[in-house]
């Protein structure tokens, strides 16, 4: 979670009303604090802060917490904000620690990103894994009160730590909540999708991921030396990315050298994708994720989907709701930028999701009816339950891109046709009009009108809908294409189109009106040279027609009688992706010749086809779900 996020939890607490401790004196008044250092079994001590519930009446439960972020405050005196997953533990009385991994922070060791599960471990091996079943052992032989269950909750990093745990074996953890947990850094999560460099996330991300050893980390130094807060302006004229380090004062995090060296599917990327390790899982699960968290939504999926594949037999259930990147931990989830939902989702989940699964399998309580899936359907904005997800009565249909910007539900018989765009990566196409040098986190359902008139932005639509459409899983592009240059990225993204007549809504932003709003639904990029193979990228042979198919990250949308369903096809996303010089090289050190214009081109003729594969789901008694919010949620 970033930091600034991490910041707005306070607010977020106290709005949800003060008979919840949200304040250090409120955590003080019912909780003790210890800070430790727990030996893991190669004698490395991890620093481990721990709040102990001072009712001895009953033994607690233990909630763990790994982070490389720091646990602070640190000391014995200085207490959090708020103790748990959300301010309605504040009452629950569970054990909660807190704990700094290898080598971050106030712990031992040394830290490795995304620390690789070691595949044959001796005694003294140590992941992980090994170092979540030493830490949980600790606590449960050395904590006095504690019921002997444990539970592990993170979100992001912390959610990538609770899916290590949840692989470590130990007898006690029973109950673990992986939100938003990075899976696969380089296909889809936070560094890479497909090849596409994350640029605005990650460079703004390893400036301030400092490694800390024997004291607190200072106050994480922002960007502030850039001297502009406009991105799209800065990275342009910063150049190829190998560079940029040099263009500010503070030397990024080691990893950021890694990242820019393992542009392709290495062995260094393989070996921190958490998929085949996902087996035999003996906690229950509450995968979390959020259909706009433009960080790790495809690590929430690849979550529960391999949870449903390797370790049948798993208590697993997935929870996806309307939210950014943990923003069912801090803020009411009741919108993202104009895109608005109707109910304080994140509270729901919080208060009948998220506090009953753990006091079910920690604390014995009666259970919360969890199915297999709680999603969120947006565009009708109402939860929903399913047996399974993608749900199996969803079915697959095929859209078609079509000339003059048509998009049909049938195959085109054109005898030919192609939409051709001139791609200049000295003027790439911007993915927000915030000015913002991090990436802007509400990109994700921002209206995609500014781009729309961009002439290298391809526009297909539908004509208005007679009836609701509603996907419901993944969404494949399968695009036939040509490029004049020997490699060049593919963006697609899906647009709800809302009718000319839509109401603005009571808080319309200045300058903006629903009427026309084209909601980004669904985009994301390949970087062409992998379309074949991850691990050997191919250049394209100039004006070849050639296939580029992808998967973008499911989505549960509703577009409405009335609405138009768009797509938008491109072939830069700046600089939320590093620009592509269109040229087959190493990107990151690329050379400003290396950088030309390419005519691209998008087929959609009977032999070329261009097409959308979705799963559609109608409505045939689907809409079960969770209770209306109603009542102090609705807005
Ligand atoms: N998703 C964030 C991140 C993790 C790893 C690398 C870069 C970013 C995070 O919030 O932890």
């Amino acid at each position: 979670m970033s930091l600034r996020r991490l910041l707005l939890l306070p607010i977020l607490c106290a709005t949800l009303g003060a008979q919840m401790p949200v304040s250090p004196d409120a955590v003080q008044a019912r909780y003790t604090k210890r800070e430790v250092l727990i030996p893991m079994r190669d004698g490395v001590k991890l620093f481990t802060s721990i709040y102990l519930p001072k009712d001895t009446h009953q033994p607690h439960p233990i909630l763990l917490n790994r982070t490389p972020y720091g646990v602070g405050p640190y000391g014995p005196e200085a207490f959090r904000r708020g103790v748990g997953p959300s301010p309605f533990f504040a009452k629950e009385d569970y054990i909660v620690a807190y704990q700094d991994v290898r080598g971050r922070f106030m712990s031992e060791g040394t830290f490795v990103d995304a620390r690789p599960v070691k595949p044959a471990k001796g005694l003294k091996d140590v992941d992980e894994t090994t170092d979540t079943y030493d830490t949980i052992d600790w606590l449960v032989k050395h904590l006095p009160d504690n019921n002997g269950k444990v539970g592990m909750w993170g979100i992001s990093y912390p959610g990538h730590y609770t899916v290590q745990g949840m692989l470590c074996g130990h007898p006690a953890l029973k109950a673990v909540s992986p939100q938003a947990p990075m899976i696969d850094l380089w296909e889809g999560d936070d560094s890479y999708h497909r090849g596409a460099f994350q640029l605005a996330a990650n460079f703004g991300f390893f400036l301030f991921f400092h490694s800390q050893h024997d004291q607190p980390s200072a106050a994480r130094p922002r960007i502030t030396e850039v001297g502009t807060p406009d991105g799209y302006r800065w990275y342009l004229d910063a150049g190829p990315v190998g560079g940029l380090e040099t263009k500010v004062k503070q030397a990024p995090e080691e990893i950021w050298e890694e990242y820019i060296k393992h542009t392709t599917y290495d062995a260094y990327w393989q070996a921190r994708n958490l998929r085949p390790w996902i087996k035999d899982v003996k906690p229950a699960v509450l995968t979390v994720g959020g259909w706009f968290d433009a960080e790790d939504l495809f690590g929430a999926l690849a979550c529960a989907r391999t949870l449903d594949r390797q370790s049948p037999d798993t208590d697993s259930h997935l929870v996806m709701g309307p939210w950014t990147h943990g923003q069912w931990a801090g803020g009411d989830g009741s919108r993202v930028g104009n895109a608005e939902f109707g109910s304080k989702t994140a509270a729901w989940f919080e208060q009948d999701v998220e506090l009953p699964f753990f006091n079910h399998y920690l604390k014995g309580e009666a259970g919360p009816t969890l199915p297999k899936a709680t999603v969120f359907e947006t565009g009708t904005n109402q939860w929903r339950n399913f047996d399974a997800w993608p749900p199996k009565q969803a079915k697959p249909r095929s859209f078609y891109l079509e000339s003059r910007g048509r998009i049909s539900f049938s195959r085109p018989n054109a005898t030919d046709g192609f939409d051709a765009f001139v791609s200049d990566p000295a003027k790439p196409v911007p993915y927000t009009q915030d000015i913002s040098f991090d990436y802007s986190a509400p990109y994700m359902t921002e209206d995609q009108r500014f781009a729309a008139r961009r002439p290298d932005v391809l526009v297909y639509e539908t004509a208005p809908l007679k009836e609701d459409l509603t996907l419901a899983g993944p969404i494949h592009p399968v695009l036939q294409v040509s490029t004049t240059g020997t490699d060049s990225d593919w963006i697609v993204k899906v647009i709800d189109v809302f009718p000319d007549d839509a109401p603005d809504p009571a808080d319309c932003p200045r300058g903006w009106h629903a009427g026309g709003y084209q909601m980004l639904v669904r985009g994301d990029a390949i970087r062409g040279k992998f379309r074949n193979s991850y691990t050997t990228p191919e250049p394209f042979v100039p004006g070849k027609p050639t296939q580029v198919a992808f998967t973008l990250p499911d989505v549960f949308h509703t577009f409405r009688k009335g609405h138009r369903l768009m797509v938008q096809v491109q072939s830069s996303w700046f600089p939320l992706v590093d620009r592509n010089p269109q040229t087959f090289c190493d990107i990151p050190h690329a050379k400003p010749g290396d950088f030309h214009k390419a005519e691209q081109r998008v087929y959609h003729s009977a032999d070329l086809p261009s097409r959308i594969e979705v799963l559609e789901l109608k409505d045939a008694g689907t809409k079960a779900g969770p209770p209306d919010p109603g009542g102090w949620m609705r807005l």
